[in-house]
């Protein structure tokens, strides 16, 4: 068995019997958690811990948020699945919901966020055929390197990342890759009367938490308008408050043609994402030709709108603004040798390490565990800081003293 360092003999039982029967395709940190809330979570032994990712911004709301939960509760001994054959009494009252809170004619219901992500490119792929007149096969879609938009073949098609493509070919075709933050790449690539959408994240989240240049965003969108293209945001991880608004497009009054969410849509609670667009493209998908078994089930739709409503109800994209500042700037204060970098939006947060030591992201997250936080490098030496957005402002402190001495254990 893998022994790891300094874990306990409880602890060490659950990491053994998971390397034993479960794929080896995660190297997670060596704790193994039984409880959440809020911003905590608990080990097994009930040592407490600074959840500061969130499930990769999937519980934006906190960790076993109580209306989220008593929504999921209450439905699940009602009705959780009838599948797309019948109408529930939730989808309808659920599409009205979202789609005037995000300002669109229709949602497309589906469940994880890379089939959010393969919605939106079918969409994109069928708008260009049936509306914009692209030649029959011959739609393209720009994405951006070092993007990350989920792991199906079609999606890891055009990752630009071997960890997420070496061995996995033949790949899909009518893709083309423009660097991130690079208006005239995406100027260029504009001219092909092919391309149908553009694929873009607010902010790159695998990659590190990179921020593209103030007004990217705009000036992308207004190219993309210009060339007759749909502006495709996937907000899967920027969106839902993380960054300091609702929508991480909000911050340069962008309004996507396709804007896809998941991961806190539930709140951490099940898979629920969401395809949200104007009927002109939404409408080109007929019946029959896309859907899937759990899409728009009514215990999505209830948990979905209580995850909603909690956001602005308890101004979560105020506090992610106000937090994330905050928590900039102290680690800025810090000014410690080894952070070369402190970035992002909101609670959309990274430092980049640099040290002589190819492992001391990883080490500093060993140590920052032992003193009760819970954070993962990101490709090496960058490691994303993001809470849930409900952490007020003297655990921001609290946990910028714990990032501080456990600084002090790898110089
Ligand atoms: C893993 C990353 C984060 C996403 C964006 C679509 C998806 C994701 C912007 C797909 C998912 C997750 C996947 C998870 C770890 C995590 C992740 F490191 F992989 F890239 F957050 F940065 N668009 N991101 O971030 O959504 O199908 O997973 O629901 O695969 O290891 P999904």
């Amino acid at each position: 068995m893998l022994a790891t360092t300094n874990v306990s003999p409880l602890t060490q039982k659950y990491l053994d019997r998971e390397e034993q029967y479960g794929a080896h395709n995660y190297h997670p940190l060596p704790v193994v958690l039984s409880r959440g809330e809020g911003v905590f979570v608990y080990d097994v032994d009930n040592k407490r811990y600074f959840d500061f990712l969130s499930g990769y911004s999937a519980v934006n709301q906190g960790h076993c948020h109580p209306a989220i939960i008593s929504a999921l509760t209450e439905q699940a001994q009602k009705l959780t699945l009838t599948s797309r054959a019948f109408h529930s009494d939730l989808l309808g009252e659920y599409a009205e919901y979202i789609t005037k809170y995000f300002g669109y004619d229709k949602v497309l219901p589906m469940n994880t966020g890379v089939e959010g992500v393969e919605t939106a490119l079918k969409l994109a792929r069928k708008w260009g055929y049936e509306v914009k007149g692209v030649e029959a096969n011959k739609a393209k879609i720009i994405v951006c390197s070092e993007n990350f938009h989920g792991r199906t073949l079609n999606v890891v098609s055009f990752s630009t990342d071997p960890s997420s493509t070496t061995n996995f070919g033949p790949f899909m075709p009518g893709y083309e890759v423009v660097a991130y933050n690079d208006l005239a790449a995406l100027e260029a690539a504009l001219q092909d009367k092919n391309v149908v959408g553009f694929l873009v994240e607010p902010i790159q989240g695998e990659a590190g938490v990179v921020v593209p240049g103030e007004g990217y965003l705009a000036k992308a969108a207004a190219l993309c308008k210009s060339a007759r293209v749909l502006f495709i945001a996937d907000e899967i991880q920027t969106g839902l408050a993380r960054t300091g608004k609702m929508l991480a497009c909000d911050h340069e009054q962008v309004h996507p043609d396709i804007l896809i969410l998941g991961k806190a849509l539930s709140g951490g609670v099940l898979p629920i994402a969401a395809v949200l667009a104007n009927d002109e493209i939404m409408l080109t998908i007929k019946p029959g030709e896309h859907g899937s078994t759990y899409g728009g089930n009514p215990l999505a739709c209830k948990v979905a709108m209580a995850a909603l409503q909690v956001l602005k109800d308890e101004k979560m994209a105020e506090n992610a603004e106000a937090r994330g500042q905050q928590l900039r700037d102290g680690l800025n204060a810090l000014n410690h040798p080894n952070i070369s970098t402190v970035r992002g939006k909101g609670l959309l947060n990274a430092i980049v390490i640099n040290h002589a030591n190819k492992d001391a992201a990883w080490d500093l997250c060993l140590q920052l565990k032992e003193n009760g936080l819970l954070a993962k490098p990101t490709h090496g030496d960058k490691i994303r800081f993001a809470p849930p957005l409900v952490i007020t402002e003297a655990q921001v402190e609290e946990c910028i003293d714990i990032i501080r001495r456990s600084l002090s254990h790898i110089e």
